[in-house]
């Protein structure tokens, strides 16, 4: 077996590339030098460690505003095609308003942008990777329909600024997340509960939003710039727990990855997929609401957002099994253990080994399985996966456990491209350092790189799942080199 490098190599097709993400609020630190205002981010953790499973915060984090150019050297000596970084909008614009722009802001940011192209790294950018500015939130954040108005301002700012040397544009990491998270769980900054209602709201304006920044980018920036712009949506891949749950598992994938694609992927009729608005409308009415719950879009809203994309971005995790509730038994809430509006109880097969993050079960199948559900929902697309990655809580440089996490859902991505013509076109690990974890704090760590929390320094270590990964793209395959992969196999 040491001797696999003498058989048959798989190779991703030319041109595939391979990247690494990080997001703001995880990585920046420095909440609030210079004139950079409070994010919802650092208003909840400030006031609510208790929610933080370590009562930590994002306020140092990996420090990388200052240590922005040892990141870039990693990825360098890693051989990464592109570094996904997401920029903080109080950062930017400490008003949230486009009226006064930051000038440490715009410095911090070129400094990035410029580093990783000196390398040759393309720098692909998120806008909104959840740090709203404080001062927005206040009036409302994304449940008031006037965000799409504000997101659209800080956008056009933000491709004024680098869209000459940033090709790449992701508008908003996760809406699923900003919404569902935040407002069905309460569990999220900025930690208000409105369970399908707030969520609802907020899955509207996103939307909108969106659509908006994207419109922006088409009519004022791509004749000169000639880049790509979409939004990310992080999957659950649900299958029915068995047969007669085929119908309610497709229902649960239109609820986790509809919502948020159905509107701007498909030319079909609607806002939502056509049995969700169905099971809300009668859910809505059985709870005593003259109307739905999920708010109506007007015709040229629909016209609006439909069409805004570039490419079909997707982070995948983690699966789901799915089946009614037994006689009495509760359903737990979204995205964890169910999906109470749709009588949903989501559970995770035996077998599936978990991580130490309670929500997160390894299932590399899933991926694949998610690919072709969103070709054969969506059409030939150019699907990107944005984030995939592995959570322990242990400081392990000799992260096997990790490495096998890599090749097993590399391995699924190739199958999808190989055996299922699916065009998946980039792949992206999340992430490329030990970061904030949101509510899990620096407990789970998802880093090719150790990051040392307790060293004022911050010193970076990179873990044997930095080596096989940069063997993934030295080689181009799925395997990496064959020796390596060998090697951590038989260690695993
Ligand atoms: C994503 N879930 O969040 C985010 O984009 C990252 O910022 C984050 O660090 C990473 O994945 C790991 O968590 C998720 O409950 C949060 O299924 C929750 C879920 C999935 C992804």
């Amino acid at each position: 077996a040491l001797l696999g490098g003498v058989f048959a190599v798989r190779r991703f097709p030319d041109g595939f590339k391979l990247g690494a993400a990080t997001a703001a609020y995880q990585v920046e630190g420095s909440w609030n030098v210079s004139d950079k205002s409070p994010s919802i981010w650092d208003t909840f953790t400030h006031e609510h460690p208790e929610a933080i499973v370590d009562g930590s915060n994002g306020d140092i984090a990996c420090d990388s505003y200052n240590k922005w150019r040892e990141d870039i050297q990693l990825a360098s000596d890693f051989g990464l095609h592109f570094y996904r970084l997401s920029l903080s909008w109080p950062r930017l614009l400490p008003n949230g308003f486009s009226n006064y722009i930051s000038e440490d802001g715009v410095r911090y940011y070129n400094n990035l942008i410029d580093g990783l192209l000196e390398k040759g790294i393309e720098p692909l950018v998120t806008l909104y990777h959840w740090d709203l500015p404080q001062n927005l939130q206040d009036l409302g954040g994304w449940t008031n329909p006037l965000i799409a108005e504000w997101f659209a301002a800080y956008a056009r700012v933000a491709y004024t600024l680098f869209g000459d040397r940033v090709k790449t544009w992701i508008t908003i990491n996760e809406g699923v997340i900003v919404c569902e998270a935040t407002y069905t769980l309460g569990g999220f900054a900025p930690g208000i509960s409105s369970p399908f209602l707030g969520s609802y709201m907020c899955n509207k304006n996103v939307l909108l939003a969106h659509a908006r920044a994207w419109r922006i980018y088409d009519e004022e920036f791509r004749p000169e710039h000639h880049g790509k712009v979409s939004l990310t949506n992080q999957i659950l891949w649900v299958q029915p727990y068995s047969e007669e749950y085929e119908e309610l598992a497709d229902l649960v994938m239109q609820m986790v990855a509809g919502l948020y694609s159905h509107p701007i992927y498909t030319r079909r009729r609607g806002m939502a997929p056509h049995s969700l608005e169905k099971q809300i409308a009668e859910k809505s009415a059985r709870e005593g609401y003259k109307r739905s719950k999920l708010p109506a879009f007007t015709k040229e809203e629909i016209e609006f957002i439909k069409g805004t994309y570039d490419f079909y971005a997707v982070n995948y995790y983690t699966s789901r099994l799915v089946r009614t509730p037994k006689e009495g038994e509760k359903i737990g809430l979204w995205p964890l253990y169910g999906l109470e509006e749709l009588g949903a109880v989501l559970e995770v097969a035996p077998e599936w080994p978990g991580t130490s993050s309670n929500w997160f079960f390894e299932y590399p199948v899933g991926l694949r399985r998610l690919l072709s559900w969103l070709k054969k929902n969506y059409g030939d697309l150019d699907f990107r996966i944005m984030e995939n990655g592995y959570a322990s809580d242990k400081r392990d440089i000799n992260d096997y456990d990790r490495v096998k996490y890599y090749r097993e859902h590399l391995e699924q991505v190739y199958l999808a491209i190989t055996e299922d013509a699916v065009n998946v076109t980039h792949y992206t690990a999340w992430t490329l350092l030990d970061n904030y974890e949101w509510v899990d704090g620096y407990v789970s760590k998802f880093g090719i790189v150790d990051v040392d929390f307790t060293d004022p320094l911050r010193p970076r270590t990179p873990r044997a799942s930095a080596y096989f990964y940069a063997s993934v793209i030295a080689t181009n395959s799925p395997d990496g080199d064959q020796t390596l992969n060998d090697l951590y196999k038989l260690l695993a």
